[in-house]
Formats: structure tokens, C-alpha cells, sequence
């Protein structure tokens, strides 16, 4: 046992009664940092997790929900059998047997009598801080021949993906502020001193922001809210929804004035004429009353990026849950493009790793970007999902390829996606919903299987999705820190041992089959040992003799510094496009300018504009269970300006009513100066009826329900949901 699950185990002091205690060294990943924590472990069980002081990046640092994972860890809600429903909706236990069974015999019944497409998957965020997870999904359902797989991603990222598959035509190419080598920081809906950052895995964030300005530099933080990002530096007030048009003004500036760095535009670059094209009809005296901003500080803001030495654009959430979220995505390089501070120290900088994401994808035929289109709403595929704002329909609508079963593994979207009704009814009429999670979640209630997950200090780990996003290249490996607790299984095992119940052709698997290409059995663990050793960095089987291979790693338990900064000047190589140029006019994003342009007015009866927020002690909707994290006053508020909180009757700490034209939640004002006027930010993933019982009692209200749950009404380009800037009013409740 002790062999298998301990990574970077020193044996500890034998104590009192006779329990052996240990340290393990391991690293968090609840959010993208991933901090090196230390872990306590007593008899197989976890006693106590600390910040690993030892870590070379997050040097000590970790936040309360990473200290708070040992609550998640030994909670006493978590499921640690499999369920299943009774007639009379109540769940009983199961053996993994009689799960998994009953499970291959309704999906063969219904691949028999529908086709392998009727059946789908969402998975959540959790699932990408897994590198077996998602690998193994994505080889079940190409096994099955079936297109429906969902993810978080339509509520998060996946308007960056399609933003850099239009300019690189690479999905996953996606650069990183160089924040150690910025001189002027301009960042965009993103609070990284409570999110700890997104896009890019810096643990001591904060140190590296602050060390900009201490070395004479800016941080402009465009928001709504005056966050705790916008405190701390310079904050630009800016409307929900407001960037694509003050990013537009900025390009219009930088071109009419001369501004731009046109060696970069013509080295770097095609379309830039029809970029100034686009972009001047967009002066900053014009698009004011759009972006919040009014016109001279555009102008002056262009001059100071296009004079820096060293600048760089960065956005994250707030621009990516609007109505423009990849053209927004898309104008945010373009700006730093334009500027000559893409591809170079302290501008945008892509990546090195040991393993290349975007290159794993490319040679594996998953860096898809439009390559099919949803049944529903035609979208175009983003890494091969589709938008979980169109489940509802696609389980509802009847025709060829209707989804009949689905699975939703680490998520939980009744709480994530627009139109948590309308979903859900939709999942009554499932014959199917399978949940492999560590909760009875609000989705969970709803299915007719749960299946008890393993917490990531049950599995052996390696971040593979965020080694690219290293502000410091850095890679890691982990062991297991304690054995599953109760029967939890891991993602990869349970899809591993359904697919052979289902007799599912095992060549059919996406990385079972590559993992025999190369030769190896096929586990997570030995695909990614022998692409490490075969990569960049590789130990090449002993022809390199400090080469990487998950032996080596195993021997550095606090990770491993692959150098001081990323190598620049890289662009070209990595560009997929053919003429090897950053495209800057392509036809959809021509077309969404002029979406923009043409936007209609937001509907009367709602003068206010709905935001999210998240908070330090949240994480989306799953760690309201923990005790530590739920202690004093937490209360699920909606934050309003002073003004419009007078103007409409509203008092601070009274209870209030938020109505969008598709909802209703009520829950408590907090009157702030912290907001803008004409703004409300309420955070997500509150209102709980779980099996997690301090959840439940927290209160509270699902904001999503704010949004809209039409298909339709989908960002074009990558499917996202509209979750930021829903018109709203709000009343005393
Ligand atoms: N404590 C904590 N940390 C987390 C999470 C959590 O739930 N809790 N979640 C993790 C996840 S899944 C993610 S994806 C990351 C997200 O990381 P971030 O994107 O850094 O996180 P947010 O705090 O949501 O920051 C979004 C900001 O955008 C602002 N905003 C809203 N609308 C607009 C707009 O139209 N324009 C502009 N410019 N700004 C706008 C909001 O006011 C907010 O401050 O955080 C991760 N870290
Ligand atoms: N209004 C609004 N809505 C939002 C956002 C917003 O800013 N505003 N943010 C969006 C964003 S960025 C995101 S990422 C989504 C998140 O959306 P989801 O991923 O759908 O929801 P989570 O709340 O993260 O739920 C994660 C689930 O995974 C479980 N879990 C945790 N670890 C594991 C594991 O290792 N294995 C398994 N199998 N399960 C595990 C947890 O118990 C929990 O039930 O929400 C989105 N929704
Ligand atoms: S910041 Fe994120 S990765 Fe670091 S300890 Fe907190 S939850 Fe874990
Ligand atoms: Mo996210």
C-alpha cells in the first residue's frame, strides 16, 4: 500500500498510540496555481494539509480552500458508495457490479436502438486538473461514435480556444503575460488576488503584480467592480460587456495615430489593413457611452501601451461570458499585437513545456475548432464539445442523434449553466443520467446513478493542461496521498471497466490506441511517461541522462524549474496557420464586428446589468461543505452601488429580489461603493438542495437562472452563455 500511494513519502515519527504519522508532498488542484502542499497522513487517512514551504513556486503559499480540501477530503456527506435511484427516489447503495452492469445494459439497449449518438457527457472543471480524466472521456465517446460531449468550458474559456484557432489556427495555442519582464500590465475581467489567476499558473500572483509597480510599472484593472485586483493597482471603470469596444477604440487610436509597431504588423501579421478598417469606425468619443470609458482615457491608455517598453493585454472571465466573448478574446492579442508585444519578453509569450498541449492535440486530431456543428443551434465544435447551453434541447428535441443518457462527471451544471429550470426538466426525461462525482450535487439528485469519484489526493496526478500556462516552466508529478476512501473510484478506471462491460472495441480508443502505437499498456500513467520521455525534454529510455521521465519527477516530490523564463521569438514555429502570419481579419470575426456594431438595446424594464464574483472563500459550486470555508458571516448577497441602491428602495442587509426577463432569485443586498452604477454582481454557485448539508443550509440563490436558457441565444462563435451583463432590475423583496 505504502509503496503505491506515497509519493515523496518521508516516514515519520512514530507517535503516541502507535500510529504511524507521515508527511507527503503533493500539490493543490482545486484552481490553476496548483500550490505544493504538505500532507499529513495517519493510517491511510488525511490529518491535515499545510503549504509546502518547500514548493520552488508557491514557496509556502496556499489559500483556505486548499487548506480546506481535508474537510472535502473526510467529509461525511461525500458519497463513497455507488447509488443508486429506487422507484420511490430515494438512492440506495450498490455494488460496483450491479452499477456498472446495469449501466452497459441500458446504454447497449440504447446504442442498439438509437446509435452510439444518443448518448452524451458534460464534464466539469474539476475534470481538467485530472490528466487521465479528460483523455479517457474523450476515447469513450469516440468509441461510441457520439458527438455529445459538454463541458464547463462554454461557461469559462472556450471563446479563447476559438479566438486563437481564428488567429493561429492552434485552439490551444494561447499566450501568457509575461507579468515577471511587463512594464504595463492592462488586464480585463480578472480578480487574480481572489481567483489566484486563470490562464496562467503563477501561485505568488499578488508578488508578481506588486513587483511590477515596485520596478516603475502599471496594472490597469478594466472592471466593473472595484475588486480586490482594482485596489490594489489602478482601476478603470469600465461597463458590463464594455470591452470589445473600448479594445476596438484602443486599435482605432493606435492606427490613427500612428502608433502601431509596424515592423511587428509586417513580420508577425496578415489582415492588418482591414483591422485599421474595422477598427476606425470605432473611435473612443463614439464608443464612450459602450465601453464606460470615457474617451480621453482611451486615448491616453493607447499612447501608454504603444510607448511602454514592454506591455501586454490579458483578460479572463468577465470577458469571456458576454455577448462578444471570442471577438473580445480575439481583440485582446490583436491590441497587444498591434502594440510589437506579442511573441517577446514581457509582452504575450507562448509557452514551453516538456509536453506540449497544443502539439498533443494537434497529432491527435483534438485541436478541432469548428470541424462539426451541434444538432442543435448549429455551433461549431470547440476541442470537440459543443455548448451545455444547448443540452436542454438537445434532450428534448426529437430527431436522429437526440441525447438520451448522459453522463456528468466533477460537474454540476443545474448551478453552472444558463436556465438551470429548463435543464433540469430536461434531465427528467433522460433515460439516463449517470453522475460520477463526490457528491449527492443538485444534478445528482436527478440521477439514476451515482458513482463515488476519487478527490485528486486519492489519484496520482500530472498537470499536463496547465504545463504550458507555467509563468515559471515548471513540471511536476504526484502520487496518490491516501488510498480512495469507501469504493471511490478514479474517472479513467470507471470508464476503463464500463467500456469492457459494454464490450466497447478497445482499438477504438483514443488513447489506448495511441498508447499502443507506442507500444506501452495502456494506463494513464504509461502514456504519459512515454510521451514525456519521448519529448522535448525526455530521457529518451537512458540516451539523455538527465532527461524527464515520471521516475525522475517521482524523485523531485516539490517539482521541477525548467527554467527562468519562456523562450520568445517562437511564434512562427507554432503558428498552424499555413503562411505561418497571425491572422487579424478573419470572415467571423469581420461578421462579429459588425454584430457589435448593430447590437440592439437591452430591453426596457431592466436598467441594471448583472455580474459574477467570486469569492476567496468559494469555489464555484462545491466547496460550500467545508466547514472552515462557511464560518461567520457568509451570506449569498447581490452587491449594488449606493446610488442605485436609493433609487430603488433598496436597504443594506435586506433581503431583495433580482428579476431578469428569464428569472427570479431573491436573496440579500449589500449596498457597496465597490460597485459601478448600473451594475449588480451576484456570485454563482449558491442556492443549494444537495446531499451536502452545510451547503444546503447556507441559502442563498441559483443565479443562473438570471440568464438565459435559450439556445439560441448563444455567443455565435464559441457557443458561450451569456452569464455577465444580463439586464436585470432589482426591487425590496
Ligand atoms: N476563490 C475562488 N477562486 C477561483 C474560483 C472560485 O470559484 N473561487 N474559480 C476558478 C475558476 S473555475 C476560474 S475560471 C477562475 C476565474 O478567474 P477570474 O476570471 O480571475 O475570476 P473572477 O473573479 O470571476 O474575475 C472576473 C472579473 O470580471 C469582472 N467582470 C464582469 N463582467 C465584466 C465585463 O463585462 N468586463 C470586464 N472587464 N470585467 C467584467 C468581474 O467583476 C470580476 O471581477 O477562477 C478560479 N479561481
Ligand atoms: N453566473 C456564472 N456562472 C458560472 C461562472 C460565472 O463566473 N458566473 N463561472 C463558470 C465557470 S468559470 C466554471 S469553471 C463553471 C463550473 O461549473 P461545473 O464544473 O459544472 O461546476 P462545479 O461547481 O465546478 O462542480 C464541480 C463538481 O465536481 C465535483 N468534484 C470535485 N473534484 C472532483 C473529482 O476529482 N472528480 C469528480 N468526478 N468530481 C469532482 C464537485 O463535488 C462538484 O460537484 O461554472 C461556470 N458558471
Ligand atoms: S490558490 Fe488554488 S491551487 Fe493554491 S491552495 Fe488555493 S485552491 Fe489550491
Ligand atoms: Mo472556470
Amino acid at each position: 500500500m505504502a509503496g503505491r500511494h506515497a509519493g515523496g513519502l518521508v516516514p515519520g515519527p512514530v507517535l503516541g498510540h502507535n500510529r504511524a504519522m507521515s508527511k507527503v508532498t503533493t500539490y493543490c488542484r482545486i484552481c490553476e496555481p496548483l500550490c505544493g502542499l504538505e500532507a499529513t497522513v495517519r493510517d491511510g487517512e488525511l490529518v491535515q494539509l499545510r503549504p509546502d514551504r518547500d514548493h520552488p513556486l508557491s514557496r509556502g503559499f496556499a489559500c483556505p480552500k486548499g487548506i480546506a480540501m481535508t474537510e472535502v477530503q473526510n467529509d461525511p456527506d461525500r458519497v463513497v458508495h455507488p447509488l443508486r435511484r429506487r422507484p420511490d427516489g430515494e438512492f440506495e447503495r450498490v455494488t460496483w457490479d450491479e452499477a456498472l452492469d446495469g449501466i452497459a445494459a441500458r446504454l447497449n439497449a440504447l446504442r442498439k436502438e438509437h446509435g452510439g449518438n444518443s448518448i452524451g457527457w458534460y464534464f466539469g472543471n474539476p475534470g481538467t486538473f485530472s490528466y487521465s480524466h479528460p483523455l479517457w472521456l474523450n476515447g469513450f465517446m469516440a468509441a461510441l461514435g457520439s458527438p455529445h460531449i459538454y463541458s464547463a468550458g462554454s461557461q469559462d474559456v472556450n471563446n479563447r480556444f476559438a479566438a486563437s484557432a481564428l488567429l493561429y489556427g492552434a485552439p490551444v495555442l494561447v499566450p501568457i503575460p509575461d507579468l515577471k519582464r511587463t512594464d504595463l500590465l492592462l488586464m480585463l475581467g480578472a480578480n487574480p488576488i481572489v481567483s489566484h489567476g486563470s490562464l496562467i499558473s503563477a501561485p505568488r500572483i499578488r508578488d508578481d503584480l506588486s513587483a511590477i509597480v515596485r520596478r516603475g510599472g502599471r496594472v490597469v484593472v478594466a472592471d466593473p467592480r472595484r475588486t480586490e485586483t482594482a485596489r490594489a493597482y489602478e482601476h478603470l471603470p469600465v461597463a458590463p460587456d464594455g470591452d470589445p469596444w473600448l479594445l476596438l477604440s484602443l486599435l482605432h487610436v493606435l492606427f490613427a495615430e500612428g502608433l502601431e509597431d509596424a515592423a511587428a504588423c509586417e513580420r508577425q501579421a496578415a489582415g492588418v489593413q482591414e483591422l485599421r478598417g474595422l477598427a476606425a469606425r470605432f473611435a473612443p468619443e463614439d464608443t464612450a457611452a459602450r465601453s464606460g470609458v470615457p474617451a480621453p482615457a482611451v486615448r491616453a491608455l493607447a499612447r501608454d501601451l504603444a510607448a511602454a517598453e514592454r506591455a501586454v493585454v490579458y483578460g479572463r472571465t468577465g470577458t469571456c461570458l458576454g455577448r462578444y466573448g471570442t471577438l473580445t478574446a480575439f481583440l485582446i492579442d490583436a491590441v497587444t499585437l498591434v502594440t510589437g508585444n506579442l511573441d517577446r519578453p514581457g509582452g504575450a509569450v507562448f509557452g514551453a513545456a516538456p509536453l506540449r498541449l497544443d502539439e498533443l492535440l494537434r497529432l491527435s486530431g483534438l485541436a478541432t475548432y469548428g470541424k462539426t456543428r451541434s444538432r442543435i443551434g448549429n455551433y461549431p465544435d470547440v476541442l470537440g464539445t459543443f455548448p451545455a447551453g444547448v443540452m436542454a434541447d438537445e434532450i428534448t428535441t426529437p430527431g436522429e442523434g437526440r441525447m438520451r443518457a448522459l453522463f456528468v462527471s466533477a460537474g454540476n451544471p443545474l448551478l453552472s449553466v444558463p436556465g438551470g429550470d429548463s435543464l433540469g426538466a430536461a434531465l427528467d426525461e433522460l433515460d439516463l443520467l449517470v453522475c460520477v462525482d463526490l457528491y449527492v450535487t443538485e444534478t445528482g439528485r436527478k440521477a439514476d446513478y451515482i458513482l463515488p469519484a476519487t478527490t485528486f489526493l486519492e489519484r496520482e496526478d500530472f498537470p499536463l493542461p496547465f504545463l504550458q500556462n507555467h509563468l515559471t516552466p515548471f513540471v511536476t508529478w504526484t502520487e496518490a496521498v491516501v488510498p480512495p476512501r469507501g469504493e471511490a473510484r478514479q474517472e479513467w478506471e470507471i470508464i476503463d471497466d464500463l467500456a469492457r462491460r459494454m464490450r466497447l472495441g478497445v482499438g477504438a480508443f483514443g488513447p489506448q490506441r495511441l498508447a499502443h502505437r507506442l507500444g506501452v499498456r495502456p494506463s494513464p500513467r504509461r502514456l504519459v511517461d512515454a510521451l514525456l520521455r519521448t519529448g522535448p525534454s525526455g530521457d529518451w529510455f537512458g540516451l539523455r541522462r538527465r532527461g524527464l521521465s515520471v521516475r525522475r519527477l517521482r524523485r523531485a516530490p516539490h517539482g521541477i524549474v525548467l527554467g527562468e523564463h519562456h523562450p520568445t521569438g517562437t511564434l512562427r514555429r507554432r503558428i498552424v496557420h499555413k503562411d505561418g502570419r497571425v491572422h487579424l481579419a478573419p470572415p467571423e470575426i469581420v461578421a462579429e464586428v459588425g454584430r457589435l456594431a448593430a447590437a440592439p438595446p437591452p430591453p426596457d424594464g431592466f436598467p441594471l446589468r448583472l455580474i459574477g464574483l467570486r469569492e476567496l472563500r468559494s469555489h464555484n459550486s462545491w466547496m460550500h461543505n467545508a466547514p472552515s470555508l462557511m464560518r461567520g458571516d457568509r451570506v449569498h448577497a447581490a452587491r449594488i452601488s449606493p446610488k442605485d441602491a436609493a433609487e430603488h428602495g433598496i436597504a443594506d442587509g435586506a433581503p431583495c429580489r433580482v428579476t431578469s426577463p428569464h428569472g427570479s432569485i431573491e436573496l440579500v443586498a449589500k449596498v457597496t461603493d465597490e460597485m459601478t452604477e448600473g451594475t449588480v454582481a451576484v456570485p454563482h454557485g449558491w442556492g443549494h438542495q444537495g446531499g451536502w448539508r452545510t451547503a444546503n443550509g447556507a441559502g442563498g440563490a441559483n443565479v443562473n437562472l438570471l440568464a438565459s436558457p435559450d439556445a439560441g441565444d448563444l455567443e455565435p462563435l464559441a457557443g458561450m452563455a451569456h452569464l455577465n451583463a444580463v439586464p436585470v432590475r432589482i426591487a425590496p423583496a
